[in-house]
């Protein structure tokens, strides 16, 4: 088995890193900045897990080694140009973040036929700072990863045993990750899924950050408006792109998982309330650049992009 390379020191890549140190799977961290990077990982169970010490530079992979990029759409050009010398043996690229426009930024630079997953989870992890000074993750929810391979030519394997006929590299590559984090999920259609979690959130994360609320509270009937035109206009968009939405659905969903993580804060929440940059651009802001495209008028995720991007200036 190749070995898994995380990049960054975010929630996400610590929680699979001491996942696979908790499998016994090999693995190496490269955080942005190694004093903010967890030392060790607090499980549900109480048991805290010390994590290997993080690698300060990238270092040249092998074929069959899986780099792993759990960051920020908006770091990714950044990531991938500084790692792009290391990966002259093209090793298997994971990407792994909320919302979209991460695989167009992997395209430009790595090219179409790359060896490329897409992943979203639904694990829930936080980042926290000790009163020791140093940080760590907790695992806050069990969840699930899917993970697909959109550079493979239509139509993709039906199942993981025809894709490790087709394409071993990327079949091992996911089977190295379910032994590290459990369950992945292999996704024929991992744009379907990828859109699934958009649609998610375009609700959840900017309604959270403006009102100042936990998820759950979103599914008051004071937010129906507004929850029921962004999954119109998700829907109107997504079927454009010949994705087979249903608005009624989708905003069934969106309250399902809104009650099912109810006590969190969102990712955008929490970008807001310690003054980072949001994904914003990568969420409502990519159904506004996509609906642009296909002349459909979306003034509800329109207005979100503008009043969340003014909460941060
Ligand atoms: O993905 C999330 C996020 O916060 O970014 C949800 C699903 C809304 C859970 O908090």
């Amino acid at each position: 088995m190749g070995k898994l390379h995380i990049v960054g020191g975010g929630a996400i890549g610590s929680l699979i890193a001491a996942s696979a140190q908790k499998n016994g799977v090999p693995y190496d961290c490269y955080p942005r900045n190694i004093k903010t990077m967890p030392a060790y990982a607090q499980w549900q169970d109480g048991q805290s897990i010390a994590l290997k010490p993080a690698i300060p530079a990238p270092v040249v992979l092998e074929k069959d080694d899986v780099l792993i990029l759990p960051l920020k759409v908006y770091q990714l050009n950044a990531a991938l140009i500084q790692w792009l010398p290391y990966l002259s043996r093209k090793p298997t690229v994971v990407l792994m973040h909320n919302g979209m426009g991460g695989l167009e930024v992997a395209r430009d630079l790595l090219g179409r036929d790359y060896p490329l997953l897409l992943a979203t989870t639904s694990h829930g992890a936080l980042k926290e700072n000790t009163s020791c000074g140093d940080f760590q993750v907790k695992y806050t929810g069990l969840g699930v990863t899917q993970i697909g391979a959109p550079n493979l030519a239509a139509p993709s394997p039906q199942k993981l045993a025809d894709l490790l006929q087709v394409a071993p590299q990327l079949a091992n590559a996911i089977a190295a990750l379910d032994s590290a984090l459990p369950p992945v999920q292999y996704r024929s259609d991992i744009l379907k899924a990828l859109w699934t979690k958009l649609s998610v959130n375009a609700v959840i994360n900017p309604l959270t950050a403006l009102h100042n609320i936990q998820n759950k509270h979103i599914t008051k009937p004071e937010y129906e408006q507004s929850r029921i035109a962004i999954c119109n206009e998700f829907t109107q968009v997504a079927n454009a792109y010949g994705l087979d939405f249903d608005a009624r659905s989708a905003h069934e969903n969106v309250l399902s998982v809104a009650k099912a993580t109810g006590e969190n804060y969102s990712s955008m929440h929490q970008d807001v309330t310690y003054g980072r940059q949001t994904e914003i651009d990568a969420i409502n802001g990519y159904i506004v650049e996509m609906a642009k495209k296909k002349g459909i008028l979306v003034p509800e995720n329109t207005l979100l992009v503008e009043r969340v991007k003014a909460l941060t200036n």
